[in-house]
């Protein structure tokens, strides 16, 4: 099944537009300070840094009609879309480090036009300690970071739905979402009506997650372009503090390393979105750190050859 990995290109969005406290912004530049550029090129893969994207400040503004700062989340997923749009363009393999996961709206609208136009099914892995499937009326916080998966299945303001030419960019059938232990009230109703397939930290407590992982793989074929979108709070806080929204009881070290080696090992990912590192909260860029050898493990570097 392996497939050789096409170029790769990194590019930074240095915004925690979508949330409510302020460092995600910090994100690219730990993760480059961690190496991934130079880990990821020596798996002995062409890598290119297209530096950072622009966008509005943050004006730290409560809620208007149920949304934070929708224009600024606009504006920024907008500059996320296009920078994608033009990787897939070229036939390369984007990584967005964020910023917030506000972002995975643009990323991902940009990877469903793109598949639609190249006749390939698209499966989205969102790891996370949330669902991210809330509505500006479900949402306790207004915060955009929390809606992303429900506005790329069509729930949410028109500006962020209609990103792209694919709209609603996903149905729920498409995306997993591994690690999740914490979904707001009326935000499990929502998951619930349009039956996403979410592994909980329970279902990987008690199948493991190798079987998790096998059963979030099923149907993967030739023909599909695989997404990861990795908010780093699906990590258990005490091997990854460096975020915004930590809950306890996350995935380990082992796991992670499997979930992320078992993706390798598909030859079918496509893109990746990398978020919510936050600096000003990490304890010596553990958590950027850790994200990078997740990468390395993604871009198929085996435990068995030490390098
Ligand atoms: B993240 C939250 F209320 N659900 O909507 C919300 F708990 O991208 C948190 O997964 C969202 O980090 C977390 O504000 C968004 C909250
Ligand atoms: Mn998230
Ligand atoms: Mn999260
Ligand atoms: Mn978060």
């Amino acid at each position: 099944l392996n497939r050789k990995i096409p170029s790769v290109v990194i590019y930074g969005v240095p915004t925690d537009i979508g949330c409510a406290h302020r460092g995600a912004s910090m994100g690219p530049e730990a993760l480059r300070v961690a190496g991934i550029v130079e880990k990821i090129a020596r798996r002995g893969i062409t890598v290119e840094d297209a530096g950072n994207l622009t966008g509005p400040h943050n004006p730290l503004q409560g809620p208007v009609d149920g949304y934070r700062h929708l224009q600024e989340v606009t504006a920024w997923n907008r500059a996320a879309f296009d920078k994608s749009t033009e990787i897939l363009a070229d036939g390369k393999l984007p990584i967005m480090l964020g910023g917030d996961h506000c972002l995975g709206i643009g990323a991902i609208a940009a990877v469903a036009d793109h598949c639609r136009a190249q006749g390939k099914k698209l499966r989205v892995f969102w790891l996370d300690a949330h669902a991210d499937f809330n509505t500006s009326e479900a949402s306790p916080s207004g915060n955009i970071h929390g809606m992303p998966v429900a506005v790329l299945c069509g729930l949410g303001p028109d500006a962020l739905v209609n990103m792209g030419k694919t709209a609603p960019a996903l149905t729920p059938d498409q995306v997993r979402q591994i690690g999740i232990r914490s979904v707001d009230r009326a935000e499990k109703q929502l998951v619930k009506q349009h039956d996403l397939d979410i592994y909980d930290m329970r279902y990987i407590d008690e199948i493991g997650m190798r079987r998790v992982m096998d059963e979030a793989l099923e149907g993967i074929d030739d023909d599909t372009h695989i997404h990861v979108s990795f908010d780093v709070d699906m990590l258990d806080p005490s091997i990854a503090p460096g975020t915004g929204t930590r809950v306890p009881g996350g995935v380990n070290y082992r796991e992670a390393q499997l979930m992320f080696e078992m993706l390798a090992d598909t030859g079918r990912v496509g893109s990746v979105d990398i978020v919510e590192v936050n600096p000003a909260l990490d304890k010596r860029n553990a958590t950027a750190r850790l994200a990078v050898a997740l990468m390395e493990s993604l871009f198929g570097k085996s435990t068995l050859v030490r390098e």
